[in-house]
């Protein structure tokens, strides 16, 4: 818990105590293996197939180099299709690549790309469609597939959000030609920095561990302009080490979660979305729509928790059209865009993290009371 005006975070990062991590440290200081596929690579990429529930993984050092080495692995060329209600990585890996974005509107109950929209968004040129399940909603993956067949499209799921998640017992991960995931500190799991491919087979494996060490295949053949993407050994040991922790951090997230939800439901003018649709949710991040009819604005609300030491985000305002890279485009126009303009005009993330209990949970409540009442 928290002292009563201590700052109060969006979220935290070590899910496990120091003492489990030095031993880890010790060992790759006397090995002298620091990085380029050493021993805690090798046993965190297996430890995760194992924990997702998925077969082929690649580590990264983060979550926007492992999307920029997932387009070039896949040669996606032309248009892709993708959301504006991201973070701006999910964007930028396509003008890394050349390539167009091309913006759709999203789901408002799950902010995630609108499969109805894509269709009329296709054009010759486009080539793949790059999803996003944002805060732990999974995108409505069958109907996006629906489309990909139908125009012969690649799917490449920005799974930053989506460690964990399971829909109907599967792993939200397994769908689509590539799944990344991002470990940054900000993370329901976390590297420091970091992130990972998911791919369906071991040949596209292999592909993209060329791509992550330059292109290189053996000591003297590099078989394509590869990059250095490469996880290092004391982020390797340190995501060991926090998967552990991982089953009783989700606890007290959902802890969070439940407080949010009981506490929350009934305050006239927010809105909270419902529970994701999911069989193993990840409860990375708690949203709250500040609606017009609320006494105060968002960012008016926003601020007073700054003032009370609480740090509050507004993911994902603005949204990625609003920035100037992308505004010209015509499918920034705002018109087309009115749910993903909505939402991020209106939207708070709560602080949600194992470092809270009710006590916390409250505190973020009181301040959205008190301003109700206002
Ligand atoms: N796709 C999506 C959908 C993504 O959300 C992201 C990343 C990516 C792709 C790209 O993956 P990476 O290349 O990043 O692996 C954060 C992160 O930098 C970014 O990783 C994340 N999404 C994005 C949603 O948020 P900020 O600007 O919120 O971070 P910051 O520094 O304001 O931290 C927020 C709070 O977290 C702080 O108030 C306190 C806490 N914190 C943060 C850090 C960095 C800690 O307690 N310790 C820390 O070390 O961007």
């Amino acid at each position: 818990m928290t002292e009563e005006n201590a700052p109060l975070y969006v979220t935290q990062p070590m899910l496990a105590p120091l003492e489990e991590f030095i031993p880890y440290l010790e060992d790759i200081w006397e090995s002298k293996w620091l990085t380029n596929g050493g021993k805690y690579h090798a046993a965190l990429e297996a430890e995760l197939c194992r924990f997702l529930g998925v077969e082929h993984l690649s580590l990264f050092s983060n979550g926007t180099l492992a999307l920029i080495v997932a387009l070039q692995n896949l040669r996606i060329t032309g248009e892709v299709i993708t959301t504006p209600y991201s973070f701006v990585a999910t964007a930028h890996s396509l003008l890394w690549n050349g390539i167009k974005p091309v913006f759709v509107d999203i789901d408002p109950h799950t902010f995630t790309l609108d499969p109805k929209l894509i269709e009329a968004a296709i054009t010759p040129q486009t080539t793949a469609i790059l999803p996003v399940h944002c805060y732990g909603y999974p995108c409505d993956v069958e109907a996006i597939q629906r489309v990909a067949d139908t125009y012969g499209l690649r799917v490449i799921y920005d799974a930053a959000h989506a460690f964990a998640l399971e829909q109907n017992g599967r792993s939200v991960l397994a769908h689509g030609d590539a799944s990344i995931l991002s470990f940054h500190a900000t993370k329901v799991f976390n590297t420091f920095e970091g992130g990972a491919i998911i791919c369906p087979d071991a040949k596209q494996k292999k592909r993209i561990d060329y791509l992550k060490n330059f292109g290189f295949a053996d000591e003297v053949t590099v078989v394509a302009p590869g990059i250095n993407g490469k996880m290092n050994e004391v982020q390797a040991a340190f995501g060991l080490v926090q998967l552990k922790h991982f089953a009783n951090a989700i606890a007290a997230r959902q802890k969070v979660d439940a407080h949010y939800r009981a506490a929350l439901a009934d305050i006239p003018g927010i809105t909270v979305p419902a529970t994701p649709a999911v069989s193993r949710p990840n409860y990375s991040y708690f949203s709250i729509l500040v609606d017009p009819s609320f006494p105060i604005t968002r960012d008016a609300l926003f601020q007073r928790f700054r003032d009370r030491n609480i740090v509050v985000r507004r993911y994902f305002y603005p949204l990625i059209t609003d920035f100037p890279m992308y505004r010209g485009l015509p499918s920034a126009d705002p018109a087309r865009l009115p749910v993903a303009r909505r939402v991020a005009d209106s939207v708070l993330c709560l602080p949600i993290h194992p470092h809270m209990d009710e006590n916390d949970a409250a505190r973020v409540v009181e301040v959205i009371r008190e301003a109700a009442r206002s």
